[in-house]
């Protein structure tokens, strides 16, 4: 769930030159007894296990660094967006917590959770995945891990419209021409046709994104 992503890419240079850094734990080294066990059976009965709060409390106090903010990745959490991703970007730690299970016991949320946050509206097995698509959106927005030409094309998301189609070589494909504005050389008239892309795109697909109109 974590090496993969962490050791692919963009994510991989950005550990390597130090410009992020990125621990993972196992919170069954944190629970006690000989079965070293992190869950156990709702109180009030229903399908499934819960997480006990006491490991938990004892991962999170054990490796929070000063100042670092815990943020709990759950199905009932806040819905990430790019404005949560930047903001968490310019804090200098975050402690992640997988939510695994039905859920967490409400006393671990309450004692050492700071932040909830859920990455969409579907269901997933656990909270692993979506602690590596937090990862990897918050990197991206450290200094010096995207290049140049990269980091420009993030002002065109925070524009609030989709983005505009794009083509490469060759200029005909199948019987299928790139559009002729694109090989104009006509830097004004190709940004007033990307405009017009992107705003038609929003407007079909994603009326929610505001000013597509
Ligand atoms: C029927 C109640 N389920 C809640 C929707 C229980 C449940 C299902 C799946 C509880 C936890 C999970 C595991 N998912 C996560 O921990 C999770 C998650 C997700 O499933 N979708 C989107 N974002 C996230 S963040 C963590």
């Amino acid at each position: 769930m974590f090496e993969g992503p962490l050791d692919e890419s963009i994510l991989k240079r950005a550990r390597q030159k130090g410009l992020i850094e990125v621990e993972v734990h196992q919170l069954r080294d944190y629970a006690e007894g000989r079965h070293r066990i992190t869950d156990d059976r709702p109180f009030g009965g229903g399908p499934g296990m819960v997480m006990r709060a006491a490991p938990i409390v004892r991962c999170v106090e054990a490796l929070k660094p000063p100042g670092a903010r815990v943020i709990l990745l759950s199905p009932r959490g806040q819905l990430l967006r790019q404005e949560i991703l930047a903001r968490l970007a310019k804090l200098p730690r975050l402690l992640l917590l997988c939510g695994h299970y039905e859920g967490v016991d409400e006393r671990a949320r309450e004692l050492v959770v700071d932040e909830e946050i859920s990455i969409g509206d579907y269901v997933l097995t656990n909270g692993a995945l979506p602690a590596m698509v937090l990862v990897d959106g918050v990197a991206r927005l450290v200094p010096g891990v995207l290049g140049d030409a990269e980091s420009a094309s993030e002002e065109s998301f925070s524009e609030g419209l989709l983005e505009y189609p794009h083509y490469t070589r060759p200029a005909e494909f199948r019987g299928r021409k790139a559009p002729e504005v694109l090989l104009s050389g006509d830097h004004g008239a190709i940004a007033r046709w990307r405009k017009e892309q992107s705003r038609r795109l929003t407007r079909e697909r994603r009326p929610d994104l505001g000013d597509s109109g």
